[in-house]
């Protein structure tokens, strides 16, 4: 019994945190499914490691057991679904109560909310734990959100804030809150991801096809970018994309064909906050630009039966290249209040504790929307943990006003061009939506009460009395 931790799944993911923890002098026993990987995993990426014992390769659920320190932490990092509640059922027999099981992957948090209180019914602890940040953050520093039975947290809490990425020193893994709420907040990041990513496209878009920028000026364009408000992982790695050239020496982004994936993280966020009744505009449009992309065929044939629409904008390009930067920064703004509004609504749905502000300090480093922004988010939280939105935080507010005509005159430019920009424009419309006490939603109320007799309060009379007209 000599393992602090042991894990099972050396995809990507795992074996990657596995070295990360024997890195920071944690000893991990391993097991994985198709058992000739524990091999591979042994023999090659961990063969230092574990020649000084610091990784146990073993063949067996039962083996890999017994080579754990009680009470046990037994951390599964599988692909989401059956194969988690699979493993949970090999590994039972050989636990004991007071034991800890962790699911590392992405799992949805409703499935993580009925595994944590069935486990805590049979004596066993289940903690729930959202990591982002892929390969290279497993390896060096992945941002960790931790949910599940609190019971679990001070067993796991060396380990993982070790290995966490720190920023200012800090680690970017804390806890996050009961049953699901570490899954959750985890899936509210990679919807966040999927608004920050199509952001970026649309505002390329713009650039590449809109005003014919070189990828080359581009990359310029994104690498001044990261030096301001905008600064993040996204815009580096988008500025390193554009520098890249194929084999025959054209850019690489021209070879690819525009259809995106998506692995549902995206839709679970929409489709929660659609339960929830909460306005996640912006993330919404970027997973349903995702569909619209992966429609190839289809807009192909469309692109020749109703002809392409972009029309050249013609601008002085940097005062344009400026006003998108203002748009996408604007945009972004919107697309985190929007994802911090439905966690606030989803706190109070479930019951969690959750601390706005260490959210946003568990997502500054390691994970893929790192960004300096996040910063400013903590701040705006840490001022008042109350805040409605971050839409009225004093910063925010003042960001949001500063870039409103840059942000008008991109959406307005795109829209003419004819080139499509679904979040940049959503996210300007919710914003005057938000900002308006006057919305059209009177004609509607008029409507519903006209054709189902649904009532509708009056502006003129006090909130909560009902009228219907025999219109
Ligand atoms: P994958 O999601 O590709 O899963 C592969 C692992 O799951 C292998 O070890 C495989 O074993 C094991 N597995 C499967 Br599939 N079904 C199993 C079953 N029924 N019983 C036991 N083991 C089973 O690995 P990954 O990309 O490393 O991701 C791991 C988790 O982390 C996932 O939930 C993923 O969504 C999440 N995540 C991934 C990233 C990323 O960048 N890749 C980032 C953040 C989170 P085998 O070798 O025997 O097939």
């Amino acid at each position: 019994m000599s393992a602090d931790i042991g894990l099972i799944g050396l995809a990507v993911m795992g074996q990657n945190l596995v070295l990360n923890m024997a890195d920071h002098g944690f000893t991990v026993a391993v097991f994985n499914r198709t058992t000739s990987k524990v091999d591979d995993f042994i023999h090659g990426p961990a063969k230092e490691l574990s020649s000084s014992k610091r990784i146990i390769g073993t063949k067996s659920i039962a083996d890999f057991v017994k080579t754990l320190k009680r009470p046990r932490r037994v951390m599964l990092m599988v692909k989401a679904g059956d194969a988690v509640d699979e493993l949970i059922d090999e590994c039972l027999p050989y636990l004991e109560p007071g034991d800890i099981l962790i699911d590392g992957g992405n799992s949805n948090y409703s499935d993580t909310n009925r595994r944590t209180r069935a486990l805590k019914a049979k004596g066993f602890i289940f903690l729930g734990v959202g990591i982002s940040g892929g390969e290279e953050g497993a390896r060096h520093g992945p941002s960790i959100m931790p949910g599940g039975n609190f019971a679990g947290w001070p067993h796991v809490k060396p380990i993982f804030q070790a290995i966490a990425a720190k920023v200012d020193g800090e680690p970017c893994c804390e806890w996050v809150g009961d049953e699901g709420a570490g899954h959750y907040v985890k899936m509210i990041h990679n919807g966040i991801e999927y608004g920050d990513m199509q952001l970026i496209a649309e505002s390329y878009d713009i650039l590449r096809r809109g005003c014919n920028l070189s990828t080359d000026a581009l990359a310029s364009t994104f690498a001044a970018w990261n030096t301001g408000p905008l600064n993040s992982y996204l815009i580096e790695i988008t500025a390193a994309i554009f520098r890249k050239k194929d084999v025959d020496g054209e850019p690489l982004v021209d070879k690819i064909l525009d259809s995106a994936g998506q692995k549902g993280t995206g839709r679970w966020t929409v489709v929660n906050a659609l339960d929830l009744g909460v306005p996640l505009t912006l993330i919404g449009e970027a997973v349903f630009a995702r569909n619209l992309s992966a429609m190839v065929d289809e807009r192909t044939d469309a692109s020749m039966a109703l002809s392409s629409p972009i029309k050249p904008i013609q601008a002085n390009i940097k005062e344009f290249t400026h006003a998108i930067e203002q748009a996408l920064y604007a945009s972004k703004i919107i697309s985190y209040a929007q994802g911090f509004s439905l966690m606030r609504r989803a706190a109070k749905e479930w019951n969690w504790n959750l601390h706005f502000g260490a959210i946003a300090l568990m997502w500054r480093g390691g994970c893929i929307i790192r960004s300096q922004f996040l910063g400013k988010i903590k701040e705006a939280f840490d001022q008042d943990p109350e805040l409605a939105s971050l839409l009225v935080a004093p910063y925010f507010k003042e960001e949001l006003l500063k870039a409103l005509p840059g942000w008008r005159q991109a959406v307005s430019a795109a829209v003419i061009a004819g080139c499509p920009v679904p979040c940049l424009s959503t996210a300007l419309a919710f914003f005057d939506g938000y900002r308006s006490n006057k919305l059209p939603a009177n004609l509607i109320q008029a409507q519903r009460d006209f054709f189902g007799a649904h009532t509708y309060e009056r502006c003129d009379r006090p909130r909560g009395q009902f009228f219907h007209t025999q219109w």
